[in-house]
């Protein structure tokens, strides 16, 4: 209570003279003179312009003047059963309105200690996965190499593979990550393509790079500092499509914790052990965040849902210790808006990318709490 009642107020008075100028004076029954005739800033939540959390940045090429980027990879066509992720981040930017940036667990503002802005979304290619990877990463390294925290929505989740291509090239050492997911999404291609079930096996490599393929668009060999002994999945498990993907992490030699040794473990403890792997020699830590890694009970718009999965408070408890040591860069991937109830799975989305951001202020590792404004 002390810590929240702290934090300082400056950025929504400022928000308040800017709509009483821009938004002209209310009508004259309206008692409280601080409301404005046409919405200008974060009330009422439901309305407004639809961007993540009230802010925009529409020229990119000044993106580094914010701190953290919510960012749009609208792309669902590396699909394999379900499509409709191409909706996803409209719908978290939608539900996201709901929230003012006033973290109650974690003691943050994030609208006062943080400089956040929606980027927009990436201009991905229907129908041509190689070219949006393209699109993706060069939009993700200019974020990145921008000194911005990426926030990326998917989106399915062969994007993980073009995310970390627009960051790890950046980091001088090694890069782990941390991927929860009831999918493994290591298996090389599907249906002859780099669908949303492959994207580990482009991100890491085989040790010995051995298995270049010099035809067609397919001449990756992994990305040189991402290694898979550094990849923690979590959550792995049912009854879809982990069978070729198994195969290959065992044989890479990645780091599976399932369901099970969460529920052995706790999800505290399983997230300790998952950073501990993912750390090891690594100077930073991507989290990428299947929203399917939430059971379908919770988070039912997803194109491949599969029971058994985390209960949102085990999920939220595992993102809290995650984030607490750092992150070079977030994905949430794979919301369906077709296919979701009352916007669950959307909000399920969005309170991941706010309890990441906000752990993150909490730890100092982002914004600018107690640090004085440039
Ligand atoms: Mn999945």
């Amino acid at each position: 209570m002390e810590r929240l009642t702290g934090i300082s107020q400056s950025k929504q008075e400022e928000d308040v003279r800017r709509s009483l100028e821009l938004g002209l004076e209310a009508s004259d029954s309206v008692v409280d003179r601080n409301i404005s005739l046409f919405s200008r800033a974060h009330q009422p939540a439901f309305a407004g312009i639809n961007t993540f959390m009230s802010a925009y940045c529409e020229d990119m090429r000044r993106i580094g003047d914010y701190e953290a980027a919510f960012v749009g990879a609208p792309f669902d066509s590396a699909t394999t059963y379900r499509p409709g992720t191409r909706f996803g981040p409209q719908a978290v930017r939608r539900i996201s309105a709901l929230y003012d940036g006033y973290w109650f667990d974690g003691g943050v503002d994030i609208y006062e200690e943080l400089d956040l802005c929606d980027a927009g979304d990436i201009f991905v290619i229907p129908g041509n996965i190689e070219k949006t990877f393209d699109q993706v990463t060069k939009a993700i390294s200019h974020i990145y190499t921008s000194g911005v925290f990426p926030i990326i929505c998917g989106g399915d989740h062969s994007l993980g593979f073009p995310n970390v291509r627009g960051i790890a090239p950046h980091i001088d050492g090694n890069v782990g990550i941390i991927h929860i997911d009831r999918h493994i999404d290591i298996q090389d291609k599907d249906m002859d393509e780099r669908m949303h079930t492959t994207p580990w096996f482009w991100t890491t490599h085989e040790g010995s790079i051995t298995s270049h393929r010099d035809h067609s668009h397919m001449h990756d060999v992994g990305l040189p500092n991402c290694h898979p002994k550094n990849l923690v999945q979590i959550g792995i498990g049912g009854w879809y499509g982990n069978r070729p993907g198994t195969a290959i992490a065992k044989r890479r030699g990645t780091s599976v914790l399932t369901m099970q040794d969460i529920d052995t473990h706790g999800p505290r403890k399983a997230a300790e052990i998952a950073l501990e792997m993912a750390w090891e020699g690594c100077k930073a830590v991507y989290l990428s965040f299947d929203i399917d890694s939430i059971d379908p009970g919770f988070a039912p718009g997803t194109g491949s849902p599969e029971p058994g999965g985390l209960l949102p408070r085990e999920a939220l408890e595992m993102i809290h210790t995650i984030a607490a040591e750092g992150l070079c860069g977030m994905e949430v991937v794979e919301v369906s808006p077709p296919y979701d109830v009352n916007d669950n799975t959307a909000q399920l989305a969005c309170r991941v990318m706010l309890d990441v951001v906000g752990t993150l202020i909490a730890t100092g590792h982002l914004g600018h709490r107690n640090k004085a404004k440039a």
